[in-house]
């Protein structure tokens, strides 16, 4: 179980943040979105902090049928464009059934040689891996795929499951190796498995998802070697699809095996004549971010494109934007998940968070469980206080630079870690160094800060963070 929690980070003076990068990160998650470099106009870095490649990391792509590295040039333009506008990187994605490209057809052997070249091309510029995608059947039967890279698969005393001594799985196997590869290069890429159906404890009609649960088995099976699980969170009318009302607690069922929970993919059909997904758009979008917001280990949110028009689904109309070729504007829905995520979270209801007071869901005006450990210093130059979102083996810190009676330029905040804590993310901030002393400094977007007034950057990292001291110098 965790340690101190604190979780909310919303004061009583607090401006309600106005792009969703700004309002996630105050809450402790990213808020990410899928590209391609003919779509990184100018507000893929505005509003999200975090990419994935919607298809530029593809086997397809960039996969040798030896498992080397071919056309990688798309891949790195993305990569290159988010660590330009900080955010975090999802590799999406290594062992597919689809798009497998030259890949389609090989061995463990040769999965296993492109697991390792891909993982050590980027390396840590990569936080998160979509290791093995879509491994699981459709239409609920909670079974396996049967077609390759699963025709490996072997269950040697033909029990029905894959977990015996003596039996062959794929998806251990990729993920034993993926594992080996963090390890020998001293990786902090997160290593996760992504589905999709997977999202409610039930499907249509109130049938228990065998989908979630068989990716449930999975996770709790090999959770040595998984880190974070990705519901992929197509919303759309197909009977196993919809939005029920168990998301959340989905979502806490996988949390408490210690994982991360993204939503990695997420698209709402905006389809009302069906009534199947429940409210309109604005509020199906509100009530998902709220699922996920809820769970202390669901870290982050990505929407699978910018507008309806330039989606894969561009006819269910699932996207935050309208518009396209870089000139969008805002739906409903965008204005929904900003004010959501404004709200922060509430974990009072989480056990992997254990000691959060409840608070209100609605309420803009939540204090912070835990003192500040530096208290705002009314004078010129600035300090720096941080809010801890803490679990077995983990943490989120939530740092706020105040400027003192004086605006501010540019702030640098060093926080001395203890032995045993290191950074593996950070967002809204340039960092030095993963571990001791590390220095956080602003970016180009929020180093002006008026008097009185604040921002606030967020970091992650494992082992333990408790009692740390942020000490901020003004620029
Ligand atoms: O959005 C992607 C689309 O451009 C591709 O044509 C398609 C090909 O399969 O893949 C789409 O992305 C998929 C993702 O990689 C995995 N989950 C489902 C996504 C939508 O099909």
């Amino acid at each position: 179980m965790g340690s101190a929690v604190t979780v909310q980070s919303i004061g009583p003076a607090a401006a309600a943040e106005t792009t969703l990068r700004a309002a996630a990160a105050k809450a402790g998650l990213f808020f990410g979105v899928a590209a391609s470099p003919g779509r990184l106009s100018s507000i893929v870095g505005q509003e999200f902090n975090q990419l994935t490649p919607e298809n530029d990391m593809k086997p397809s792509t960039i996969a040798t049928s030896s498992g080397g590295l071919q056309n990688t040039g798309n891949a790195d333009t993305l990569v290159n464009y988010a660590q330009t506008n900080n955010m975090l990187v999802r590799g999406h994605t290594l062992v597919w059934h689809s798009q497998a490209g030259a890949l389609q057809g090989a061995n463990q052997a040769t999965l296993n040689t492109f697991i390792g070249n891909a993982l050590n091309r980027w390396g840590n510029r990569i936080a998160y891996w979509d290791v093995v995608n879509e491994a699981l059947d459709d239409n609920n039967t909670g079974n396996r795929r049967s077609q390759w890279p699963h025709t490996l698969n072997r269950d040697a005393n033909g029990d029905g499951d894959l977990f015996d001594t003596g039996d062959t799985d794929v998806i251990r196997d990729s993920f034993i190796r993926a594992k080996q590869v963090v390890q020998a290069g001293g990786l902090t890429t997160k290593l996760c498995i992504n589905d999709y159906d997977v999202e409610g404890l039930t499907v249509r009609g109130g049938v228990q998802n065998r989908k979630a649960n068989a990716l449930y088995e999975i996770v709790r099976n090999y959770r040595q070697y998984i880190d974070c699980v990705g519901f992929q969170a197509h919303f759309n009318d197909n009977p196993n699809s919809i939005i029920t009302d168990d998301l959340q607690a989905n979502i806490q069922r996988f949390a408490d095996l210690g994982v991360e929970v993204h939503l990695t993919e997420l698209d709402i059909d905006d389809d009302l004549s069906n009534n199947d997904i429940g409210a309109g758009q604005a509020e199906n979008y509100r009530k998902v971010v709220r699922a996920c917001l809820n769970v202390a280990k669901c870290t982050g949110i990505t929407v699978w494109g910018i507008a309806d028009s330039e989606s894969w689904r561009s006819s269910e109309r699932g996207l935050l934007f309208t518009g396209g070729s870089g000139n969008y504007q805002k739906k409903a829905a965008y204005h929904a998940v900003l004010d959501e995520l404004n709200k922060g979270r509430d974990v009072s209801t989480d056990p992997t968070s254990p000691g959060t007071p409840p608070t209100p869901s609605a309420s803009p005006s939540v204090t912070p469980s835990v003192p500040p450990t530096t208290p705002p210093n009314p004078t010129t130059g600035c300090s720096a206080t941080v809010s801890l979102n803490s679990w077995t083996g983990g943490f989120v810190a939530t740092v706020r630079v105040t400027a003192g009676t004086a605006p501010i330029n540019g702030w640098t905040v060093g926080i001395a870690l203890p032995s045993g804590a290191t950074v593996t993310n950070s967002w809204n901030a340039n960092r030095t160094g993963t571990s001791g002393t590390v220095q956080f400094s602003n970016v180009s977007y929020n180093g002006s800060v008026n008097a009185g007034q604040y921002t606030e950057f967020g970091f992650q990292g494992s082992g333990t963070a408790t009692g740390l001291t942020p000490v901020c110098t003004a620029s």
